[in-house]
């Protein structure tokens, strides 16, 4: 049964069997003190007003039946897939694979590459490990959006302008609708966060649509 969620540019139709929720690295790393995003010179605190309606979000879609995906950054233990380009850019107080106080920044199996608590994966929901800022490149997610006939994202996560838009950019070339859920996305540039959910709905939506928890939980009930 089709539903109706008002976004913008324009109201969109879609239904719960084909429709996703991609949570975008809701890790440690990047919303916790220690990690990555503090490395990078960014007060973590920034990210914290997107986790209550990320909360309401997942509740919504696992009540509604719709597959849920969650996405982190990082990389192997041995950085084998880090491309130097990465590791030696900008000058962060630790680098990526240097310990800190939540273990190795952003390196798979540390603490620091956890999904925060409040927004942990249930068993059974896929959780896809992604070297770059797009959950696309180098990793599963394709496959296993395919195997459900997935055509339309809701996404949400961080960062509004670095990780969630590669993904929208990524995923609307590859010929899906897009919802980029506002106030459950977030960013260490509040300025940024704006102008990433401007020039998506911008042009007609361009690259998809921006909506908000609100509207979308209740499109679900
Ligand atoms: N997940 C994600 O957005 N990775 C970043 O590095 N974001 C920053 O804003 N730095």
């Amino acid at each position: 049964m089709p539903s109706v969620l008002e976004a913008q540019p324009s109201p969109l139709t879609f239904a719960a069997s084909t429709t996703a929720l991609v949570i975008i690295d809701m890790q440690r790393d990047f919303l916790e003190p220690g990690g990555f995003g503090e490395s990078l010179g960014n007060d973590v605190s920034l990210l914290a007003a997107a986790v209550p309606p990320t909360q309401a979000l997942l509740a919504a879609a696992r009540a509604a039946g719709l597959l849920v995906v969650h996405t982190r950054e990082g990389h192997r233990p041995d950085l084998s897939d880090a491309p130097p380009a990465k590791l030696e850019r900008g000058e962060p107080t630790a680098r990526i694979g240097q310990p800190g106080p939540m273990g190795r920044i952003l390196i798979r199996g540390e603490p620091g590459h956890d999904i925060i608590p409040a927004l942990k994966p249930w068993d059974g929901e896929p959780v896809i490990d992604k070297p770059g800022k797009g959950a696309f490149y180098a990793t599963e997610l394709a496959e296993v959006l395919a195997a459900r006939n997935i055509a339309t994202l809701l996404v949400c996560g961080v960062t509004t302008e670095v990780c969630v838009h590669t993904t929208v950019r990524e995923a609307n070339d590859r010929g899906y609708r897009c919802v980029v859920v506002a106030d459950a996305c977030g960013s260490y540039i509040p300025e940024f966060h704006e102008a990433g959910l401007a020039m998506i709905k911008a042009q007609g939506g361009i690259f998809g649509w921006v909506s908000d928890s609100g509207s979308v939980i209740a499109a679900l009930s």
